[in-house]
Formats: C-alpha cells, structure tokens, sequence
C-alpha cells in the first residue's frame, strides 16, 4: 500500500510540477531582436512594423508595431537582447504614439485565429496574464486574446506606474477572471491571436522584460500541501 501511494504521488508530483513551475511564456525578448525608427517629419499617422521570429516567443513570431500619433520628432520600438531581452518604447519630446505587439503565429496580414487554439490557462494551472514591466511615465498596457474572430474579444487595460527605466521592473498580474468581453468574448483555452498595445503621454520610455500567464502566487505550494495531507492521511490509514 505505501508503494502504491509512492507511486501516484510521484505520478501526481510529475504532471503537477512541471505545468505549475513553467507557467505559459508569451514572449521574454530573448530571441528575435531588432526595431525601426520612426524619423524626424513627415505626417501622422506615421505607422511602421517589423515581423521578428525566435524560438520562445508565442507562435514562433511576433509583430513589433508602432504609429506615431501627434508630434513630428523621433518614436522608436525595438527588442534588444540586453539583460535578457526587453522589448522598449520610446518616444521624443513632443511625441506621442501607439506601440502594438502582435502574436498570431503568422508573418502575413493579421490572423485572429493565425495561433491554432494555444490553451493558455495551462490547462487550468494559470489564472494570470503576468507583465514585467517598467516605465518612466504612468503609460496604459491593454492585453487582448482572440479566439479566431477580430471582434470577439477578451481584454483588460492596466496603468503601469511612473518609475523608471533605469530600476527594477515591475510585476503587474491581472486576474483572467477580471478580462471584459468584447463581442462573443474569446476562449481562453483555444486562443487564436494575443495582442499588447502600449499607449501614453509625449516623451515616453517604456520596457517589458516579459509576458506570460502563471498561476496565482501560492496555488503551487497549496496543491503540494493538499497532495502531502492526502499521502499522510492514506499512509496512517493503511
Ligand atoms: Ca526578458
């Protein structure tokens, strides 16, 4: 009896910990990087995008988008490989833009359904989008999932507060369960598309380390426990 419960506990132990512990990555800016400028003149809206393709990103690629909104100066988007990959916003005095980040598994026009149905709730073990992130104006994230339908929708808008671009990033967990439903809303578990748009005031610098969905803080430790009573209980019974 004690090798048996050994046994599922092990089994429970190797399916619970590697789905908890690795949480889904949508992108951490390690792989694919590169940018563009947006220069000096010219007239709004100034769009421009660049399709950028690595291993951990989600889908294999992403697309940096940026439009240049009021202002004439410079607005510039890049993901560099420094301290583990950041993906940066910046925008020159005067200047305001709109910065989207783009994931549809596609390099071609935008596919709401181009990622195939990725489930990222990880099974159910993630209940949070997770944003590291660092900003030296209070700037808005909005995150927004797809499901196959450009209009059919889930989405949540987060400020990220004025720090700098210089310290420590900051963590910023939003609750699936606080998603508004655009349309039909979308599902979670068979996502087509994942979209991140920064907006904020003129002279913005914003940075993202990473983007991933994770479980709530604690859920791990409480399934270890709930797992370790059960064992407990089983072996005195036996
Ligand atoms: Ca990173």
């Amino acid at each position: 009896m004690r090798g048996m419960v050994s046994l599922v506990l092990g089994l429970v132990l190797g399916l619970a910990w590697p789905v908890a512990a690795s949480a889904l990555l949508i992108d951490d800016f390690a792989t694919g990087a590169g940018g563009f400028v947006i220069s000096v003149g010219g007239s709004n809206p100034a769009p421009d995008s660049e399709t950028q393709v690595g291993a951990g990103i989600l889908g294999g690629e992403r697309a940096l988008i940026l439009t240049r909104t009021a202002g004439l100066g410079i607005a510039a988007t890049d993901v560099s490989l420094s301290e583990n990959g950041v993906y940066s916003f910046t925008t020159g005095a005067g200047v305001t833009a709109e910065g989207q980040l783009s994931y549809d598994g596609s390099s071609g026009p935008f596919d709401p359904g181009g990622l195939g149905g990725i489930d990222v709730t990880d099974g159910g073990a993630s209940t949070f989008v997770r944003f590291q992130v660092r900003s030296d104006q209070a700037a808005t994230l909005r995150i927004t999932f797809l499901s196959g339908d450009i209009a059919d929708t889930l989405f949540a808008e987060v400020v990220v507060p004025a720090t700098s671009t210089i310290g420590p990033f900051q963590t910023i967990d939003i609750p699936f369960a606080s998603l508004m439903t655009a349309g039909a809303g979308a599902n979670l578990t068979s996502v087509g598309a994942v979209l991140v748009d920064i907006t904020g005031p003129a002279s913005l610098d914003l940075q993202i380390d990473q983007i991933a969905t994770v479980p709530e803080p604690g859920t791990l430790m409480l399934l270890l426990t709930g797992i370790l009573i059960l064992a407990g209980g089983r072996r005195a019974a036996a």
